[in-house]
């Protein structure tokens, strides 16, 4: 059995997404990030920067894992799905992409531009630019391609979807 610590956000999402498809076990400890609930104590002793998502294993000795990529490869080490090795590096190259830019740039452009617009319109015309970058690699790469790591689908594509659907 696993708990998920999770909101209704895409980095929460992608765990969800991943616990469907490997059918494993779990119950949502659904964390209300609006009334500070990713702050207490024992959260931070799960996650220490206090962000969702994060898992307990249950049947692993209560293994902890923050971070959603890290939980990702967790979770399709364990179930041997999702994650092929013999095309683990190109899987590992897309999901890196989403943690380190697909998912920055899209949050800062909603910080800026959806929700504080008028607070900074470098930052506005900053991540703009970069999030229309991302959607046209994405677009060229998956005109080519059926998955993001190609013939396959990963766990590459099961952190970029809730991102950009
Ligand atoms: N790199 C982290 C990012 C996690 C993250 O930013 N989580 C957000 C929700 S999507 C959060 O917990 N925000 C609460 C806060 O910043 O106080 C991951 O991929 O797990």
């Amino acid at each position: 059995m696993i708990d998920l610590f999770s909101s209704d956000t895409p980095n929460g999402k992608k765990i969800s997404i991943m616990l469907e498809e490997i059918g494993f076990e779990y119950v949502v400890k659904k964390m209300d990030l609006s009334k500070g609930d990713q702050f207490k104590e024992d959260f931070k002793e799960i996650s220490p920067f206090s962000k969702i998502p994060a898992i307990i294993d249950h049947s692993n000795n209560k293994e902890s894992v923050f971070e959603s990529g890290a939980i990702l490869i967790y979770l399709a080490e364990k179930s041997g799905k999702f994650y092929e090795k013999e095309n683990k590096l190109k899987i590992d190259q897309w999901l890196m992409a989403q943690m380190g830019s697909i998912g920055p740039f899209i949050g800062q452009y909603h910080f800026f531009y959806k929700f504080n617009k008028g607070l900074s319109e470098v930052s506005e015309k900053r991540y703009f630019e970069m999030t229309k970058k991302v959607y046209e690699v994405l677009e060229n790469h998956l005109s080519k391609n059926d998955y993001l790591a190609g013939e396959n689908y990963s766990i590459a594509d099961i952190a970029t979807w809730p991102w950009i659907a």
